[in-house]
């Protein structure tokens, strides 16, 4: 299909086709004003940094008209206009991020906590339950990192496929109707040298998803132009070789200019219909877009754009364009016009200064407290003139924030440390009561806080009988996952082999020929954009299990995790959710890239998430079965060298569970406690034994999870009553062992149960060697864990443990 040159039509015109138009024009110029007046805003001092959308608002109107309820958008900070145009964004909404409302009436995208230009719409309820998503206009959540919103956007694409094809989802009337959803992409041209920006274009292209993905190019990537950024200076050109043919899927390649409204309207009109009814991916390249303001507030485009290019971009701004248009085929006059884009102005100040006094507002009513209280407390006090003077400054700080209301608050109490708790009680109580709204404004939701919060779903204990054969713990695995495929139609999993082998351990092997390719499949080797297709077909309701090959190999899917899955209830303060389950194996195997244990690599990144570390496959499908009951992200470390290792068939697997939290004693003892996970288990119990042999007694815990960690305080009661410990695991030193141990030492209150000092294993600071002497010398071994056992009991007791 060739490219669709722009050029601008000139339709017939209809009252109806009018009034289309002028509205079009109100909208567009509705945002431009609010741009306009936003970065004024930040330079007063008002907001704190500030991005807006002008220069790309015919386009997105055009986007607008094609976008229909059920589909998503996933894209970037320029997209303000087309939130208005789909309704999803007022101008005092967009106002009111900008100054950072914690409100979620006020910013529903993310109650303040997100800067301006990140849009979302609420898909569940105040009680976490999904909303019906196909009588909505969806948007998933932005993230600031360029190109981010790639990988979900395959995803959210992936989902309209599945419900299509899998004619088990068909009841799930509440997230599509029949597949028909597009999903809508938007990208700045710069950001398309991202690598996960061709990794999702070539996903799209392999899978034939209705994605369509628009590049507003307007020629930089902040100060740099973009011959510096894409071969050839243009991305449609590059990504001609996608373009599919008569004999070749492919993708539709469409350029069309950012100033042309017939153009576009008739481009993106187009890109709706190939990618709803044939579920062909689109990519829009958009050119000809301008940055009037330049690239955000902090700096001026002066600094790197010439005379000409400034004056070009004046000259071609798509609403300047716009009028030309609409007065060069009589629609409306200049006078028209001018009148249309007063009232405009004059509405967008409105609700501008109506943003600010609600959000302004909420915190004067806090200052007038916190005087009241300061000037009563002072009387009182032997600190009158300090307090005084503290209720003059808070006073007189020009536009004030909450940090300025309760900085001044902890200085006064400070303050009144020596006075009598009658003094200044009320105003503890006035603090404490903002602590708890405080919380909430900017700390609540990192995990889910409704029904289906891991910690919420009921114990099922294993069970075991007289037929419970030994088998291989993989076989433990397919039987679960094969119960599970057959009960729960929204659930599925891909990866990297999982489809015709059922992944390189097989524990879905024979399941993608039992139960079709949109329930088990293979993906091209690809991790960020499996995590991606992950996200997205979770944000729609689905459940799937996305595998990650191999530990080590999270690193290339780590950032859509971390930045985008992690975050993402957080960042919308329980607007979103997405309960994908990552799958994968490591711990322990060969060599450098095949047994590492990056436990504290994870733990960093990834809270927000649950971090589920089985021992084995018992555990692991526990596990599972707690997570697809609830509806938090997770990721599950399976132990690699645990597959072929005999475990119980369960009798009632696919009922029982793992509380998550719950530390598990594994063996009981009175001198030492052990606290470790994973693979580790075997190696401290095998330790254990000989420890046992030269009369040393230690109790091993294997804390299951470390994300949740310990809810239950069972490793503090266990130390109370062994009085010392060690974290153990095959983390470098400093990882999750540090890690443990900060989180029972702050937690648990243990430390005045500790007659020695607490101790941590773990592996060299280096990955490990590869083959068995590699391992021995690089992760703790039994040896290892016996002799700083010892090195403890030792040190306590020398006479009793000589050295060694
Ligand atoms: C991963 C990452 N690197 C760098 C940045 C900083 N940054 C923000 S916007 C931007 C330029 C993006 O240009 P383009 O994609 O053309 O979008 P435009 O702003 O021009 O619309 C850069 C480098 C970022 N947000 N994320
Ligand atoms: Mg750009």
């Amino acid at each position: 299909m060739a490219i669709t040159k722009s050029q601008t039509h000139f339709p017939v015109i209809s009252p109806l086709h009018k009034e289309e138009v002028l509205k079009d024009f109100k909208l567009a110029v509705t945002s431009r004003h609010a741009s306009l007046m936003g970065r004024k805003e930040v330079f007063m001092g008002k907001a704190k940094f500030g991005i807006f959308g002008d220069g790309k608002e015919l386009a997105q109107i055009a986007m607008a008209k094609a976008f229909q309820l059920g589909d998503f958008r996933s894209g970037y900070y320029r997209d303000q206009t087309f939130m208005m145009a789909i309704g999803e964004l007022n101008v005092q909404q967009y106002f009111a991020q900008l100054y950072a409302h914690t409100d979620v009436e006020a910013d529903p995208a993310s109650a303040g906590r997100l800067m301006n230009g990140h849009f979302a719409t609420r898909s569940i309820d105040d009680n976490g339950a999904w909303k019906d998503l196909t009588k909505k206009y969806n948007s998933a959540a932005d993230i600031s990192p360029t190109a981010a919103q790639m990988p979900k956007l395959l995803g959210l694409a992936y989902a309209s496929k599945l419900f299509r094809e899998n004619k088990g989802l068909k009841g799930l009337s509440q997230f599509s109707v029949n597949g028909n959803e597009v999903a809508w992409g938007t990208i700045g041209n710069a950001s398309t040298s991202e690598g996960m920006f061709f990794e999702s274009i070539n996903a799209a292209g392999v899978l034939q998803v209705p994605m369509v993905i628009s590049v507003w190019d307007d020629g930089y990537g902040i100060s740099v132009p973009k011959e510096y950024h894409t071969t050839k200076g243009s991305i449609s050109e590059v990504l001609m070789g996608f373009e599919r043919n008569e004999n070749e899927k492919g993708f539709e390649i469409i350029r069309v200019k950012g100033w042309d409204y017939e153009g576009l309207k008739q481009a993106f009109s187009h890109a709706g219909s190939v990618a709803r009814t044939s579920h062909v991916p689109v990519l829009i390249h958009v050119e000809d877009m301008t940055q009037p303001q330049g690239h955000s507030t902090s700096g001026s485009h002066e600094r790197y754009k010439s005379a000409e290019r400034l004056q070009w971009e004046k000259d071609w701004d798509c609403i300047a364009k716009f009028r030309e248009y609409i007065i060069s085929s009589g629609i409306a006059s200049d006078d028209t016009l001018d009148q249309i884009e007063s009232e405009a102005k004059v509405e967008v100040k409105k609700l501008k200064e109506a943003a600010w006094n609600e959000f302004s507002g909420e915190i004067k009513i806090e200052i007038q407290e916190v005087l009241q209280l300061l000037k009563s407390t002072a009387e009182k006090s032997t600190r009158k003139v300090v307090l005084l003077q503290l209720v003059e400054d808070l006073s007189k700080t020009i536009n004030p924030i909450r940090k300025d209301v309760i900085a001044t608050v902890r200085k006064a109490l400070l303050l009144l440390r020596f006075d009598s708790e009658s003094i200044k009680s009320e105003l503890k109580l006035w603090y404490k009561a903002q602590e708890e709204k405080n919380f909430d404004r900017y700390n609540s939701h990192l995990y889910s806080q409704t029904q289906w919060a891991v910690d919420k779903i009921e114990e099922v204990p294993v069970v075991y009988n007289e037929k419970s054969a030994m088998v291989d713990g993989r076989e433990i695995l397919q039987a679960f996952f094969d119960y599970t495929l057959e009960k729960d139609p929204r659930f599925f999993a891909f990866g990297e082999d999982v489809g015709k082998i059922g992944d390189v351990n097989q524990a879905f092997s024979g399941l993608q020929a039992k139960y079709g390719e949109s329930r088990v499949s293979d993906t091209g080797i690809r991790e960020c954009t499996i995590i991606g297709q992950g996200i997205g077909t979770a944000l729609r309701g689905l459940r799937p299990v996305a595998e990650i090959q191999y530990l080590d190999y999270l690193l290339y899917g780590l950032q859509m995790l971390s930045d985008d899955l992690a975050s993402l209830l957080y960042r919308t303060k329980g607007g979103q959710k997405a309960p994908l389950i990552v799958r994968t194996r490591g711990h322990r195997l060969e060599g450098v890239w095949h047994s590492g244990s990056p436990m504290g690599m994870i733990l960093s990144s990834l809270r927000g998430m649950i971090v589920c570390v089985p021992r084995d496959m018992t555990q692991a499908a526990g596990m599972y079965k707690t997570l697809l009951e609830a509806d938090e992200p997770a990721i599950v470390i399976e132990c690699l060298n645990g597959y072929r290792l005999k475990e119980k068939m369960p009798a009632n697997l696919g009922e029982y569970n793992v509380t998550l939290g719950k530390p598990e004693i594994l063996r009981e003892g009175k001198d030492l406690t052990i606290v470790t996970y994973g693979s580790m288990c075997r190696i401290v119990m095998e330790a254990a034994d000989v420890l046992d042999e030269i009369g040393i007694s230690i109790e091993v815990i294997d804390v299951q999870t470390l994300l949740p960690f310990d809810t239950f305080g069972i490793i503090g009661e266990s130390i109370k009553s062994t009085n010392r410990v060690i974290f153990a695991d095959e983390d470098v030193p400093g990882g999750a062992s540090a890690f443990m141990l900060q989180q029972v030492i702050e937690n648990q209150d243990i430390f005045k149960s500790l007659d020695s000092e607490p101790q941590t294993i773990a592996a060299k600071a280096h990955r490990p060697a590869y083959s068995s002497d590699g391992d021995y010398f690089s992760k703790p071994s039994v040896d290892d864990v016996v002799e700083k056992v010892y090195q403890v009991m030792h040190e306590s007791n020398p006479k009793k443990f000589p050295a060694l």
